[in-house]
């Protein structure tokens, strides 16, 4: 069933073209950064917070840090875990996500198990994503023991999205993984978006408006950056990056 946060992704989604979401990750901020961090990020028109990382924080930091982004802003919180030890209830849904690339059955459906009850439990709303690592991947990529998909290879990442729509996941992520140095190219945003018209998230080294404008020009319908706005402090960043967005949108 789909819920309230997907609900209102998909219809912005369907307004906008494409949206953009900003990542928070737990062990890189404290409660006040991150609360600064997601003010700026709303006021400059982010559609969501996600709050994940790679590698886990303790249980209350993750708390403390999600709750402050709760009491900071009026978008939705959407958890992004790496593993069991990234939900809290401090959020308003949780990417419901399988690692399609990972050589782990931990990845793919162990942790979904352990984890169901727990985000039942705290009521949080479940949207299923397949999760697909491409190119170089990152921590993730290693933590997650994935077979990354190598940028020239395109028509794997199609393959993974279209078993993604036919397991019934309702969007499909292509990480590059969390600051590395370069992002999803195009022509695979564009593979993805030939084969299905789930909505795709492209995130993982995406640091410049052109580059913005690039994955929102093959097609993508969610933009994620993460350390491009802890590394630049202030809403300069996160306005050239929306903006890129809306500047293409307008040309479509
Ligand atoms: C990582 O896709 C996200 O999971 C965001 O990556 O931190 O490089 O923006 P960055």
């Amino acid at each position: 069933m789909v819920g309230r946060v997907e609900k209102y992704l998909l219809e912005k989604i369907e307004k906008e073209g494409t949206i953009h979401m900003t990542l928070v990750d737990p062990e890189k901020v404290t409660p006040s950064s991150a609360s600064r961090i997601s003010k700026d990020a709303e006021a400059c028109d982010t559609a969501a917070i996600m709050v994940g990382g790679s590698t886990s924080v303790s249980f209350s930091h993750l708390d403390k840090v999600a709750k402050a982004l709760k009491e900071s802003v009026k978008i939705p919180v959407i958890l992004f875990p790496n593993n069991i030890t990234g939900i809290t209830r401090h959020a308003d849904a949780i990417w419901f996500m399988s690692l399609l690339n990972s050589a782990d059955p931990y990845f793919l459906m162990g942790a979904q198990v352990l984890g169901a009850p727990i985000i039942k439990k705290f009521g949080l709303e479940p949207i299923p994503l397949g999760y697909v690592i491409v190119g170089e991947g990152g921590a993730v990529s290693i933590v997650g023991k994935a077979v990354p998909i190598p940028y020239n290879k395109p028509e794997l990442a199609a393959a993974h999205a279209l078993a993604a729509e036919y397991f019934g996941m309702r969007f499909v992520y292509l990480e590059a993984g969390s600051g590395v140095r370069n992002p999803v190219p195009a022509d695979m945003v564009r593979a993805v978006k030939t084969v299905t018209d789930l909505p795709l998230i492209v995130g993982g080294g995406i640091r410049t408006g052109e580059q913005v404008k690039e994955i929102v020009k093959a097609g993508a319908s969610i933009v994620v950056t993460g350390n491009v706005l802890e590394e630049n402090k202030g809403k300069n960043k996160i306005t050239e990056l929306v903006d890129n967005m809306k500047a293409h949108k307008k040309r479509r």
